[in-house]
């Protein structure tokens, strides 16, 4: 009896966490946040390095754009990623990772041209023809100007060292208008609104 039953619980187990991957559904800010504290003992590995970082968005290019973007690797070394931002226009939005931590120009070009540490062309994320490793893609801003950005992946880390994956001192832009995933290099997202470096 007990031989029957261990097989069909990890059939269930397989058909609703596939079910969980076809939903598209964005995890809601309470969820994620839910998920982090459950994680938080990993934030540190046994040497004392830190895993979880948050940092906050600068305005650019006159923009009322800011926010922050928090960051933390967990036990099965993916990164998850949550950005709350405000003062946007409502509608689409690029959010990539650029490959510079300097904010410092007004323009936000000091940030540098996308992350693309496996020199892939700039695309949508997962694409077969290949993507950057900085091309989070779009979000909707709404009526009020504000907008949720997330992402849990294991093609990036927070501070391996594997040139890669890290995604310490690169930039995270918000771009005035949206990416089109297929215009190069960087898909045709407008001024960079907001700019913060990642870094600890
Ligand atoms: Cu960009
Ligand atoms: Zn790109």
């Amino acid at each position: 009896m007990k031989k029957a039953i261990l097989p069909l619980s990890l059939l269930l187990l397989f058909v609703i966490s596939s079910c969980k991957q076809d939903n598209k559904e964005e995890p809601t800010t309470k969820e994620l946040t839910q998920e982090v504290e459950e994680n938080k003992e990993l934030v540190n590995d046994k040497l004392g390095h830190k895993k979880e970082l948050t940092i906050q968005l600068e305005p650019k290019n006159g923009s009322n754009v800011k926010g922050s973007v928090k960051f933390i690797q967990d036990k099965f070394n993916y990164v998850k990623m949550i950005a709350n931002l405000e003062g946007l226009t409502p509608g689409t939005h690029a959010f990539h990772i650029h490959e510079s931590a300097d904010c410092s120009s007004d323009d936000g070009k000091s940030a540098g041209g996308h992350w693309n540490p496996t020199a892939q062309p700039h695309g949508e994320w997962g694409n077969k023809n290949g993507y950057h490793k900085g091309d989070i893609g779009n979000f909707v801003a709404d009526q009020e100007g504000k907008g949720l950005v997330t992402m849990n992946t294991n093609e990036w880390c927070i501070g391996c060292g594997d040139e890669t994956k890290d995604i310490l001192n690169k930039a995270i832009i918000v771009h005035e208008g949206f990416d089109d995933l297929t215009s190069q290099p960087s898909g045709a997202a407008g001024k960079r609104v907001s700019c913060a470096g990642i870094i600890q």
